[in-house]
């Protein structure tokens, strides 16, 4: 594999610094699964007061926080409404009914934004033929829609309705802290609509591990048993979390830094002959890279940048997405923009 130099492909790849390697060192620890160790704890109180949920729950990875939270709210046989493009529905691995035994009901939605009336058209009523609507699950930001914040006043209008139908609704806030620095809107204002929300610690705030599940007190201390159950139980997780608190400390704010990466990025390419890019969905930290080229197809064009050090990958046939974060400068996207620039022009 040629040596990848620029890499774009997640914010998942950003590696910890020095600075979070040297706080890391100094963790105090103790066996969690015990509910000993002291840095998961402080780490579980510091997002359950960011979010203002009375409890939270550290765990591997944004896929085992989905899931767990799946299984907490649902019974087996019910349906789970979410947006088509989303990440528990194309990424997950069918965790939902391997694990919950629940089926998905995917409803399509503008860049990630699920329609109130599809929603209300989609709860099930109450007859004998059919699977009860156990959760609603929401993203933000949104991915697969190109890294877009949904809207505070559709989570709003959202809540209501699955308020007053007593349907529980999950967040999916994988990179909800991006959603904040590009709105200046509070984590917690997001959080307040959602019965539970996931955190991810591994993605644009550049911890190598982990994920926090925050909800109501009873909530999360059924999560934590569902947590023991998917093998998510650590030990001296410490050591994890506190790359989490630095994250906290250290790079939120400089999110604001990938967002103009991105539109960077994004505003360059655009006058590409061979590309399009819809700079409504150039909101945070990722480029929806429309592939529209007589010679290259996302995959040919994706193998091509690789060849050239430049990792970005296809997300379907027509898109490459390139995802910046805290290990791309912004020399690196101006090398980005010509890597892509000459192989479109030598075509
Ligand atoms: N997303 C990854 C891939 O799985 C696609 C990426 O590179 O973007 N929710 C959202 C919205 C995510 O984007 C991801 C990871 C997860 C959950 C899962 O997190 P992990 O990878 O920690 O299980």
């Amino acid at each position: 594999m040629p040596r990848i130099t620029i890499d774009l492909r997640s914010d998942t790849v950003t590696k910890p610094s020095q600075a979070m390697r040297n706080f890391i060192a100094h963790a105090d620890v103790g066996d969690d699964v015990y509910g000993e160790d002291p840095t998961v704890n402080l780490l579980e109180e510091r997002v359950a007061d960011l979010l203002g949920k009375e409890a939270a729950l550290y765990v591997p990875s944004g896929t085992m926080s989905n899931q767990i939270a799946i299984k907490t709210h649902t019974q087996p046989g019910q349906e789970v409404i979410c947006e088509e493009n989303c990440h528990i529905f194309n990424y997950e691995a069918g965790a939902p009914a391997f694990l919950s035994h629940v089926q998905m009901r995917p409803l399509h939605g503008e860049y990630g934004v699920l329609n109130i009336k599809d929603v209300e058209n989609a709860i099930r009523a109450d007859n004998l033929h059919l699977p009860p609507t156990g959760l609603i699950c929401v993203e933000n930001t949104h991915n697969r829609a190109g890294g877009t914040v949904y809207p505070l006043d559709n989570i709003s209008e959202l809540a209501n309705l699955t308020a007053q139908k007593g349907i529980p609704l999950h967040l999916d806030g994988a990179r909800l802290m991006n959603a904040v620095v590009a709105t200046g809107i509070p984590a917690k204002d997001w959080a307040s609509y959602a019965d539970s929300v996931s955190l991810c610690f591994s993605k644009g705030l550049g911890a190598p591990v982990g994920s926090v599940l925050s909800g109501p007190r009873d909530f999360i201390q059924r999560a934590r048993k569902y947590r023991k159950i998917f093998g998510g139980g650590m030990r001296q997780a410490g050591i994890l979390a506190a790359a989490c608190i630095f994250a906290l400390d250290n790079n939120v704010n400089r999110l604001k830094e990938d967002h103009e990466n991105a539109r960077l990025l994004a505003s360059e390419l655009k006058n590409l002959a061979g590309i399009f890019i819809d700079m409504k969905q150039v909101q945070t930290n990722m480029v929806m890279i429309y592939i529209r080229h007589p010679k290259y197809n996302s995959e040919t064009l994706s193998r091509a940048l690789l060849s050239k050090g430049l990792a970005a990958n296809a997300v379907d046939s027509e898109r490459i997405r390139a995802v910046t974060h805290l290990n791309i400068s912004k020399d690196q996207i101006l090398q980005a923009v010509e890597i892509f620039t000459k192989l479109m022009k030598e075509s």
